[in-house]
């Protein structure tokens, strides 16, 4: 009774918090976006006064300052570009630019000068998120928003490589005819920007989305062109979804119904559905629906059996947003990028000198079932893997917990298959908790409290005596005829500090469990976990802040603490090196 009490008050507390950003959101046109800490946002730190301790070491990460929204990848001419919303003068948001790094293969990256910095009337107070469209006859063009005064007022431009032969294409121009689409009278003028990746329609005409909302309604606003240079907004957008808020860097594009390989942003046709991302303002949280792109009506309509709103799916259940697809036209998939948030309180930021990492890029595919999308990290990250640990058929009884030898556990991948004798003694789902989310039900449940069929899994960045411990695992209920995987990242021991932000992240899983089989996969990397479960159904990344298990004196751990005895089938794990940069 008392669990249930406090679990009531936990949800009414957080529908309440809800309730309160929105209407901050919504009433008194403060967009909520990124926090603005106008004091910290030029203090500058050297590169001597960056803290190392949980810098990633193969992730994706400027040497100081803050970063949010990966913006405008691309591959063009063999060279993949990452551009990135950063702020050069401080570790909290301000100052925006477009950054600018380049790789041959998406791991190892050489950063550039940025790309596209205020400079002028359309873009003076700003230079947000965007995305780049490769026009016939090979000419890259980025869309981006300007914030052209102190209001926030939001309009989209364009920018062009000032010189196509350069192999990096290192600076950009943007033209006086600058800018292209301004928000007209009925839009909402703070709330309109992100534009998305063009796309061709069979008349010939490109279109883009720019994301905003009306009160509480989010919008994917539809824009056509002829020349890529006049846009006229669609009378409909192309969706929107009441009680969604804000909507943030969307993304549209197309998946093939049948195979691995990704498509170019404008293929179309019945072998085809669409995927439609949104990131949201309110909860900072994304979601995406898949569904049919009716292109005589020029809309979007997700799929009935999908959940078109806050608890619709999404591509990672933990610290993942802004994220961006793109179409590698090199190895023919499509690959999507997103941004991991520190978790640490601001100042902890201040006195880093750095906050925010790109998440590594995941291939992004259709599920052969049709009801989801899966994503694994890119094959070229293998290439940093080195000494290899490798465990078979070992067996884990209750309580067990066994050590993986990786050489340097704060640094390291593994892969794991588990598998179980039965389902027979999973737990009751209890019925009160159909109505949760997995996240509630993880931080019921967590790692230490004994179940029938899990938890088992993970313990990452875990100290000697388990001070700290970041655990990945999966719990296997019964509810009727059918099982319910759950999926945890949960960060509430990962850190003996105060302070942090450190919830259950958690997913369920969509997986068949007849063969009786689980695999999980973690990527650690000292102060990031990211996990893809059930070969990229379900991902989760937390970020982490240990105080003992750093450097050499993080562990990691297989572990079983449900009554069923699990084998571990096979286990892979490898330390990883650090990649380089690029000689350019
Ligand atoms: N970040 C950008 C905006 C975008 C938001 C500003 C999402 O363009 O809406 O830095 O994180």
């Amino acid at each position: 009774m008392e669990y249930f009490s406090s679990h009531y008050y936990h949800k009414v507390a957080r529908v309440l918090l809800l309730l309160l950003l929105f209407v901050l959101v919504c009433e008194n046109g403060v967009e909520a976006s990124h926090r603005v800490y106008y004091e910290y946002q030029s203090l500058s730190s050297t590169s001597s006064s960056v803290k190392q301790q949980h810098r990633t070491a193969y992730h994706f990460q400027p040497p100081q300052h803050w970063i949010n929204d990966p913006n405008g990848p691309m591959y063009y001419n063999g060279v993949y570009h990452l551009f990135y919303q950063y702020n050069p003068k401080g570790s909290v948001w301000g100052n925006i630019v477009w950054a600018h790094s380049v790789s041959t293969d998406l791991i190892n990256w050489t950063p550039l000068d940025p790309a596209i910095f205020p400079s002028k009337p359309f873009d003076q107070y700003g230079c947000w998120s965007g995305s780049a469209t490769v026009l016939p006859g090979n000419k890259p063009t980025i869309l981006y928003t300007g914030i052209i005064d102190a209001n926030n007022t939001q309009v989209q431009n364009y920018a062009v490589p000032a010189n196509l032969s350069d192999p990096y294409l290192r600076e950009w121009v943007k033209p006086d005819d600058n800018p292209l689409i301004v928000p007209q009278i009925g839009i909402n003028k703070t709330a309109f920007r992100d534009p998305t990746t063009a796309w061709k329609g069979k008349d010939g005409h490109w279109r883009i989305l720019v994301g905003g909302r009306r009160k509480h309604r989010g919008i994917a606003f539809l824009y056509r062109s002829r020349d890529f240079k006049k846009w006229v907004k669609a009378k409909h957008p192309l969706h929107t979804k009441a009680e969604t808020g804000n909507w943030e860097c969307p993304d549209f594009f197309p998946v093939p119904k049948i195979g691995l390989k990704g498509l170019d942003t404008s293929v179309m046709g019945t072998n085809v559905k669409h995927v439609l991302k949104v990131s949201l303002d309110v909860t900072r949280y994304e979601y995406y629906t898949i569904g049919t792109y009716d292109t005589k009506k020029d809309r979007y309509v997700p799929d009935k059996t999908l959940v078109d709103g806050w608890k619709g799916l999404r591509y990672d259940y933990g610290n993942f947003y802004a994220s961006k697809t793109f179409f590698d036209p090199n190895k023919n998939r499509r690959i999507l990028w997103g941004w991991a948030n520190e978790s640490d309180p601001v100042q902890d930021d201040i006195d880093k000198g750095w906050a925010g990492i790109q998440l590594i890029p995941r291939t992004i595919t259709l599920d052969p079932n049709g009801k989801q999308l899966i994503q694994w990290p890119v094959e070229e990250l293998e290439r940093l893997r080195g000494q290899n640990v490798y465990m078979i058929n070992q067996v884990l009884n209750k309580g067990d917990r066994v050590e993986v030898p990786v050489g340097t556990a704060a640094q390291a991948d593994v892969e794991v298959t588990f598998n179980f004798p039965s389902l027979d003694s999973a737990e009751e789902f209890e019925p009160s908790w159909r109505k949760l989310d997995a996240q509630d039900v993880c931080s019921e449940t967590g790692s230490t409290v004994e179940g029938g069929l899990g938890p088992f899994g993970l313990l990452t960045l875990a100290s000697e005596n388990l001070e700290e411990y970041t655990p990945v695992f999966f719990r296997v209920f019964k509810d009727g005829k059918k099982y319910v995987v759950l999926m945890c990242s949960d960060a509430r021991r990962s850190s003996l500090k105060d302070g942090m932000y450190n919830p259950s992240f958690a997913g369920f899983v969509d997986v068949d469990l007849s063969d009786k089989k689980l695999s999980l996969r973690s990527l650690v990397d000292h102060s990031v976990v990211e996990s893809f479960g059930a070969n990229g159904k379900t991902c989760i990344t937390s970020r982490v802040y240990p105080t003992i298990a750093v450097g050499d004196n993080a562990h990691l751990y297989v572990f079983n603490n449900g009554t069923t005895s699990v084998t571990i089938e096979t286990l892979d794990a490898w330390d990883m090196k650090r990649p380089d940069r690029m000689n350019i």
